[in-house]
This record gives structure tokens, sequence and C-alpha cells, in this order.
């Protein structure tokens, strides 16, 4: 065949990028074409995507690649869930769309438990109820201003909104949208009695797309105004980042639910695939929330607060003029020996910003552990804690779903912390097997070669397998792990850390 060239819009807390896909029926090649910040911004009380920003960076990438590649074929974007824009009659923004870690939902979240418990929310969603779910956001955006109520045309999710900036046509995708609280467990559509019981309106959700659908070319005004030669057609193919990684990875579907996959970027999600989503009281206490994958089939999986914290301490120590990257603070962390002292990554206090060091210091004091000496060993508190956090997890998921894990696939930018992934083996006794970096963005052209009819589902895994290679890291004996994990453990149960 003639290869064709695909455009992933793949936009993470670390940064928004445009990456190509050139597809030559054997393979694809990715190649970045264009990267760019995209951090929130807060505008007083409120916490914000910056959407115009994003836009224009979108548009400026897709004229950089065409100038690179010639022609460009399609284009598709995924993101992280649960974020949406208002979109009405006159195909207008009616809020800036807000991040999901904006705190205006703190003031609705009983009023919401009070409608449906938190519970029978999960049992019909699927989703465990948390403070980050589109369900909540939108309800706390009603409560606070019930104007919107008459006025919404469009409650889209962020990589539909983004594709329906692009061609003017709205239209909802599963993936995303089962990041957001509101999909039936039966019918994976929109739940009719949880949008009725919190007043919104089903027609704002529009028909749900399963499996990705063209939605058009390009709007001609765009293509004026970048001066695109290219007939573009816009995609919305997988839109949630971690379904989107799992469409990339070289697994054949009939050992799919064998395996565990740890998607390692700002969060870490920890998950396995299943045939329908699990909504045992079990799953609902380990803290679990079933989400959906490209072919409709479900993934059972817990959202950690990950790399999120190493972030947050490099992001500090630069601000105090000490330039580190995240290479140098591995290193850091292999020059030291454990201390045995852990923190819950998963603690409420750890999913805020700022003053990370001194939040794990509090954190360690309350639950009588050791303080570390240097920095070294405060990065491998982080990355410790982190990986006895997966077997947690990997352990849940296996009790819940009563069935054996043979192996993990960890991806995404995290994969180079090669320390975490070593520990992740080394730390649940299973095999490791890594990569890629960009999964996400593999995932997001494969779908839309999906839909585009240019690689069928059963050939993915063979494609996949000549377009990267994969690390395989076998899990190192650790002394005493037991009674490590135990420690891990019994740090973990403290709830409210005073800071
Ligand atoms: P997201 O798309 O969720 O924002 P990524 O998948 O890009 O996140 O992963 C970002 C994370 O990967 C960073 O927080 C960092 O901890 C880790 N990372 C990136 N580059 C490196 C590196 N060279 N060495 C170690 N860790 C790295
Ligand atoms: C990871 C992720 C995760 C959560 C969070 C908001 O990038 O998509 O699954 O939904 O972002």
């Amino acid at each position: 065949m003639n290869s064709t060239n695909a455009i992933a819009v793949d936009l993470g807390a670390s940064s928004g990028r445009l990456i190509s896909g050139t597809y030559n029926g054997e393979k694809v090649d990715l190649k970045e074409q264009f990267r760019f910040s995209n951090l929130p911004v807060q505008v007083i009380n409120d916490l914000n995507w910056d959407y115009m920003k994003i836009f224009q960076e979108i548009k400026y990438g897709l004229s950089i690649a065409e100038k690179d590649l010639g022609l460009l074929d399609s284009i598709s974007v995924d993101t992280w869930g649960v974020d949406y824009g208002l979109i009405n009659d006159h195909g207008q923004l009616l809020l800036a769309p807000h991040s999901y870690r904006d705190t205006r939902v703190n003031a609705y979240e009983t009023q919401l438990y009070q409608k449906i418990n938190k519970f029978d929310l999960f049992q019909q969603t699927g989703n465990q109820p948390d403070k980050i779910n589109s369900i909540l956001q939108l309800f706390a955006d009603l409560q606070m201003n019930p104007y919107l109520k008459d006025q919404i045309k469009h409650v889209l999710f962020m990589p539909n909104l983004i594709a329906y900036f692009l061609s003017g046509q709205a239209k909802n995708e599963f993936t995303i949208s089962s990041t957001s609280g509101l999909l039936d467990t039966q019918t994976r559509d929109f739940s009719q009695s949880v949008i009725d019981e919190l007043g919104f309106k089903r027609a704002w959700f529009g028909e749900l797309s399963k499996g990705g659908a063209t939605l058009g070319n390009l709007s001609s005004a765009i293509s004026n105004e970048i001066n695109l030669k290219s007939p573009l057609q816009v995609i919305t193919g997988v839109g949630h980042d971690t379904a989107s990684a799992l469409l990339a990875l070289p697994i054949a579907s009939e050992d799919r639910e064998d395996v565990a996959f740890i998607s390692c970027g700002t969060w870490s999600i920890i998950g396995r695939q299943t045939p329908k989503p699990v909504v045992t009281e079990a799953a609902f206490k380990a803290g679990l929330t079933n989400e959906g994958c490209f072919d409709g089939s479900n993934r059972l999986l817990s959202n950690l607060t990950g790399l999120w914290i190493i972030q947050e301490l490099q992001r500090e120590w630069s601000f105090k003029g000490e330039v580190v990257t995240f290479g140098d603070m591995v290193k850091e962390a292999l020059a030291e020996t454990s201390i045995d002292s852990y923190i819950d990554p998963n603690n409420e206090l750890f999913s805020s910003p700022n003053q990370m060091e001194e939040k794990i210091e509090a954190f360690l004091k309350q639950t009588n552990q050791k303080l570390p000496k240097n920095r070294g060993e405060l990065i491998l508190i982080v990355i410790e804690s982190l990986a006895f956090a997966y077997r947690r997890v990997i352990d849940n998921l296996v009790a819940v779903s009563d069935k054996k894990i043979k192996e993990i696939y960890m991806f995404g930018g995290g994969i180079q912390n090669e320390l975490l992934v070593q520990l992740t083996a080394d730390f649940t006794e299973k095999s490791v097997i890594a990569g890629p970096v960009e999964a996400s963005v593999m995932g997001n052209i494969v779908s839309q070669l999906q839909v585009r009819n240019l690689l069928s589902a059963d050939d993915t895994k063979r494609v996949m397998e000549h377009s990267y290679t994969v690390k395989h890291i076998k899990p190192a004996n650790v002394p005493d792990l037991d009674k490590k994990y135990e420690l891990f453990q019994k740090a973990s149960q403290v709830q409210r850390v005073d800071f």
C-alpha cells in the first residue's frame, strides 16, 4: 500500500504534542512534529484549560507537520479523562473548561451523594466516585450557574471538544465518556436514570460513538488560515489516553485478560481488561473503577497519584534554582539504599500542588517513620512507595476478578525511570514488559487506521511488533519483601495527615 500520514494530538499534563504516524502496511513510524507546554491557568478562583493556546499550537503543529511530510491524511485527539466543555446553540463555549484539579467541586460533593449514594453510583455506572469525575464537575457547574441548564446544547469531553473546534462536528466517543461517571454499566451508553436524577439532559451528550468515527474534513476556515493543502480527515478515534495506550500493546485479544497494565505518566493507572464491568462490593471497597476500551470491552483499574509527586518535587526544586532533570532524580535515588520509610502516594495530601517535600515529611512524621537525610533518600521513598502501591492494586485486581495475572505491561513516560520499572517487577514478583514511552500516541494512530479501515484489529499486534521494541524485566529477589510491604501497608492506614 501507499503510505499514509496520521497525526496524533496527545494532550498530557507534562506537555501537549503532535506526533505523526506514517503507516506503510507493515509498521507505523512515529515522529514528533511539535511539542508545547500544557499547563492549566489559574484565574482568580478557577483552574482552567488553556484551550485557546492549545488550539493555536495544534494549528501551528499541523503546518509544521505538513511542511515535513507533505500531505496529511487524518488527525485525532486523545487526552486525560473527565474534563469537558459546554457549548451553546451558537457553537460557543459557555465556560472556560475546568481542569479536574479545580476545587469548585468540594462544596457540592455531599449534595451529589445525598441524591445518589456512592455505592449506588458505582453499581449504576461502574465508576468509582471521585472528586475529579465529570459527573461531580457538571453537577457543581449547574449548581453554581443554574442558567447553564437552558443554554447548554452539547457537553463535549475534551478530545471531542477539540475535534469539534477542528471540524464543526459534535460527537462524544466511548472511551473518554467512560471516565465521566455517567455511563450505564449494562448498556454502556449514557445513563438516563443518573442524568434524570441530577437534572442533566440526555440530549447534551448526543449519540455515543463506539469504535470511532470520521467527523469530516478539517474546516476550510482553518485550512485557509494556516494555508494547509492536506485534505485532512478529522477522526474521533480513541479519546482517552489510557485506552489509547492499551490499543497499542502487542497482545493478542485472547491473551488480554491474563495480563495487567500500568500506565506510568502524571498518573499511575494499574488495571486489567475484563469482558464486563466488575461492580461488586469488593471492587468498590478496593477503590477500583471500570472504564471502556476502544473495542467496547472493559478495563478494571485504579487511578493512583503517580509520578505527579516526582514532577512536583522537580518543579519546586527548579524554582529554588536547583535545576534537576528526571534522569538526575533517578540517579540520586539509585545512589541510596532503602530506609524502609513509605508514603501512601494515594493519600489526598499528595494530590494537590505545592510543598511536596514538606508534605512527604509531614506524612512520615505522623506515621512515626524515619525521615530521609538527603534528596536521594526522599526520591527513593517516593519510588518504592509507588511500586508497593502498584502491588496493592495488582493484588486487588486478582482478588476481585478471581483470575491470575501472568505478567505486567508498563508504558508511558515513567518507564524511562528504570528504578521504578525494576522495583515494580521486584515488589510484584512478576515479569514486566516495558514499552513504548509514547503508547498513547501509538494507540491514537492505530485507532485512526482502524476507523479508516487500513488496519484490522486482528492485524494490530503484528504491526505493533514491527513498530517498536519492548524491554523484558525479570523480578529480582528482595530480602524481607513481605516485611517491607507490611510497613508500607501500615503507613498507608493513616487517613488524614495534619498539614
Ligand atoms: P503525561 O502524558 O501523563 O503527562 P508522561 O507519559 O509524559 O506523562 O510521563 C511523564 C513522567 O515521566 C514524568 O513525570 C517523569 O517522572 C517521567 N519521565 C520522563 N522522562 C524521564 C526520564 N528521562 N527519566 C526518568 N523519568 C522520566
Ligand atoms: C490519566 C488520566 C486518568 C484520569 C486522569 C484525570 O492521564 O486519564 O485515567 O482519568 O487522567
